[in-house]
């Protein structure tokens, strides 16, 4: 078993880089509104919140640090709760652009892409007829001809700057060859155990969300970085988020909802918040396996965090 605990560590993805406005009234999109959801998130029993931003007139996803810097702020003058950033962005993003929110901020976790990949989100294009936005239909279109970079050289710059800024990897895995890519980076030196691996299911691109495939991810990282060097987490795509969530509680890892990878709360109604999602996951997840959520510093012990983030980024 890896280091499994009997809290489970619940996490929120705000907003993400993958919806667009269209999809759903309730995606967070101002600085104001994904500050408030992840507060709300955090109240619900959500011990982290994973963090996009938007440009607030267009709800279009950027790297703009300002607007990062007045969502941290805003969340910590108001929360104890574990602040993830992105460092995966969204399409059109280069590397340099999607990294600098660690170096200027000093998260207490950053998420961090383990390898190249496609990543499709055309598939919405036949579900949506008419687009609020005028970017919103080119910026899933292009998802088709998109490669995630994440090549060997931009994951040992993002080893560099993580380590040098004190600030905990989540390792982002959306296929069996990302957990071999950790080990490497594991052997080389670069990345220390124990890590923190969040399985990546469901992606168009990646590995899917049957429960099969979870357990899969399980034993590559099982056998390839050892049960006693990490833990996990499971963020699962779209329909597949809360299935995911019970079968990773079962087998002793934590959980990520939030509306980045799922719109709905049940079949065929949209989730209105966030904390909806963390609300029905820490239900599920006492009811199916009696595990209880874990408060912001109970997570901090879990995942060995060194430090909080600084009050005022
Ligand atoms: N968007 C998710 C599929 C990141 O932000 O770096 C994974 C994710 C990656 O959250
Ligand atoms: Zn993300």
């Amino acid at each position: 078993m890896s280091p499994s605990s009997d809290k489970i560590i619940i996490t929120a993805a705000i907003t993400g880089a993958v919806h667009t406005p269209t999809m759903s009234p309730h995606l967070p999109i101002t600085p104001e509104q994904i500050a408030d959801e992840a507060v709300g998130a955090a109240e619900a029993g959500a011990a982290m919140v994973h963090i996009h931003v938007r440009d607030p007139e267009t709800g279009k996803p950027t790297s703009d640090l300002g607007l990062f810097r007045q969502v941290l702020s805003d969340i910590r003058d108001r929360s104890d709760v574990i602040v993830n950033t992105t460092t995966g962005g969204g399409l059109g993003m280069t590397v340099h652009e999607r990294l600098m929110v660690v170096p200027t901020f000093k998260p207490e976790v950053a998420s961090f892409n383990m390898g190249s990949m496609n990543f499709g989100s055309y598939p919405y294009l036949s579900k949506v007829k008419e687009w609020k936005y005028s970017w919103e239909k080119p910026y899933i279109e292009s998802s088709r001809d998109y490669i995630f970079k994440n090549t060997f050289s931009d994951m040992e710059q993002f080893c560099k700057t993580m380590h040098e800024n004190g600030v905990k990897p989540e390792l982002e895995c959306y296929d069996i060859s990302h957990v071999y890519n950790a080990k490497r980076l594991i052997d080389e030196g670069r990345l220390r155990t124990p890590v923190h691996i969040q399985f990546v299911l469901g992606i168009t691109g990646g590995i899917g969300a049957s429960a099969g495939d979870l357990v899969n991810m399980k034993q590559s990282a099982d056998a390839l970085v050892g049960e006693a060097n990490y833990t996990w987490s499971v963020a699962a795509a779209g329909r597949f988020q809360f299935s995911s969530c019970v079968t990773a509680a079962s087998l002793g890892g934590h959980v990520r909802v939030g509306l980045e990878d799922n719109l709905y709360i049940r079949k065929g109604a949209l989730a209105r918040t966030n904390s909806e999602q963390v609300e029905k996951v820490k239900m599920l997840a006492y009811e199916v396996t009696g595990r209880e959520n874990a408060t912001p510093d109970e997570a901090r012990a879990l995942l060995s965090l060194e430090r909080r983030t600084a009050k005022h980024p």
